[in-house]
């Protein structure tokens, strides 16, 4: 019997009152979308079957390298995160996996393990953390870790991912996921060749003990916390590592890990092409790497990388891309951002399962460009949220997800539980 944190009976009444015009929506959208030959029930499947993982950290506030705000009720440790998971989880009905950070999730695997199924929920990807220094440990990583020119360095940081594996194991994750922050700051503060020679043995040792059964996924990121040069700076260098090191490395993409503009959904195409596209960090960003709730700055950007995604799986029903979270909530309730986010996710999945493919290839194969940006134009335009909230019903989740939940004052009861925090002087980037 799985728990659930919300009272059911909070949901139902929620969506009772919006059931009647929910059936009248999703009905005459059923119409519209027939008209264009797309069955909208088979739609709703694939989106019902749609899952992207919540961080852990993501539930708590995020902040900036200038402050961090606390809001009401934040999570004292992973336990705390895991029920706010729940929480997410219960009333999108998208989100069935919680993405642990080591060492800031440490905990017993075997309580982690119970916590977690409490809820039905499952372990993603495994987050190493070799970007900042841990309480007691030996060796700074001030001036990098996998990639450190000092080899005791190297073998901190070798040893963590390994740690990292092993706790995995006992919690049932496949995966693990490694971003480092190594780089440089001045010209000729290192040499790139050696440095990225030095990653490239230690991400060796790293897949030498990765479980037949697991995925390692390395992120690359255009520039921060180094400022001059990155050692896994874009998506040429991601590729590169995914080769050398063999069939279980993939690159894993962070929407706003890329220059202002830079065409994303074509680097989706080209390592999805190659057989190397591992996943997503999905968040959205004006800037740099803002970190802004998916789907709030470039709605149109997300979908077209659904489209790619969608146009792989076309190609190979066996192309199953991991699809994680990973934004920082500043100013909101990271529950409803996540919460909103998850929906935005699954609402570019299900734009993109709408385009007509046959029309959008002869489109292209005839060199009309105005039919074939129509045809995903008129896909992107379609408001899918009937076809988003009826999964979420039939599933138990809330058809209005910021209502119902605001509705459930999950936020006022747990900050009667959980102390207040004290505002920081500095945050999470
Ligand atoms: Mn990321």
């Amino acid at each position: 019997m799985t728990d659930s944190i919300i009272d059911q009976s909070t949901i139902e009444a929620e969506n009772a009152r919006r059931m009647a015009d929910l059936r009248v929506d999703y009905d005459t959208l059923g119409e519209r979308l027939d008209r264009r030959g797309v069955d909208i029930d088979a739609i709703k499947t694939r989106v019902a079957a749609f899952s992207v993982a919540v961080p852990s950290w993501g539930v708590g506030t995020g902040g900036t390298r200038f402050a961090r705000f606390p809001g009401k009720g934040e999570p004292r440790d992973i336990f705390d995160k895991i029920e706010d998971c729940a929480v997410i989880a219960q009333l999108t009905q998208a989100t069935n996996t919680v993405s642990l950070h080591i060492p800031w999730d440490k905990a017993d695997p075997n309580r982690l393990k119970q916590a977690a199924s409490r809820f039905n929920l499952g372990f993603d990807a495994m987050n190493s953390n070799t970007f900042a220094d841990a309480a007691g440990q030996l060796q700074s990583y001030k001036f990098g870790s996998l990639s450190a020119a000092d080899a005791a360095t190297r073998s901190q940081a070798i040893e963590h991912n390994l740690e990292c594996i092993e706790i995995g194991q006992t919690i049932g994750s496949k995966a693990l996921t490694v971003w480092i922050g190594d780089g440089s700051n001045f010209p000729g503060q290192v040499n790139f060749t050696r440095q990225f020679e030095h990653y490239l043995d230690s991400m060796k040792a790293i897949y030498a003990a990765l479980p037949d059964d697991w995925r390692i996924y390395t992120e690359h990121k255009m520039y921060e916390p180094a400022f001059y040069s990155t050692v896994v700076q874009d998506w040429g260098t991601n590729y590169l590592i995914a080769k050398e090191l063999g069939d279980k490395a993939y690159c894993l993409v962070d929407l706003g890990h890329h220059a202002p503009n830079v065409n994303i959904e074509m680097i989706v195409a080209r390592l999805a092409q190659f057989g190397k596209l591992g996943g997503f960090h999905f968040n959205d960003s004006k800037y740099g790497d803002d970190d802004l709730d998916a789907g709030s700055i470039d709605p149109f950007r997300l979908f077209l990388v659904f489209n790619e995604l969608v146009d792989a799986e076309s190609r190979d029903p066996a192309f199953r891309p991991a699809h994680m979270l990973d934004q920082s909530h500043n100013v909101t309730d990271p529950i409803e951002s996540l919460m909103l986010s998850a929906a935005d996710v699954q609402r570019a999945y299900a734009q993109a399962l709408v385009v007509d493919r046959a029309t959008l290839k002869a489109a292209q194969e005839g060199n009309d460009a105005l039919a074939a940006t129509q045809a995903l134009r008129l896909a992107y335009r379609t408001d899918v949220e009937p076809i988003l909230a009826m999964a979420r019903m039939e599933q138990g989740g809330a058809i209005d997800l910021l209502a119902t939940y605001r509705a459930s004052g999950y936020r006022q009861k747990v900050a009667e539980i959980r102390p207040e925090v004290a505002a920081g002087s500095s945050g999470i980037v």
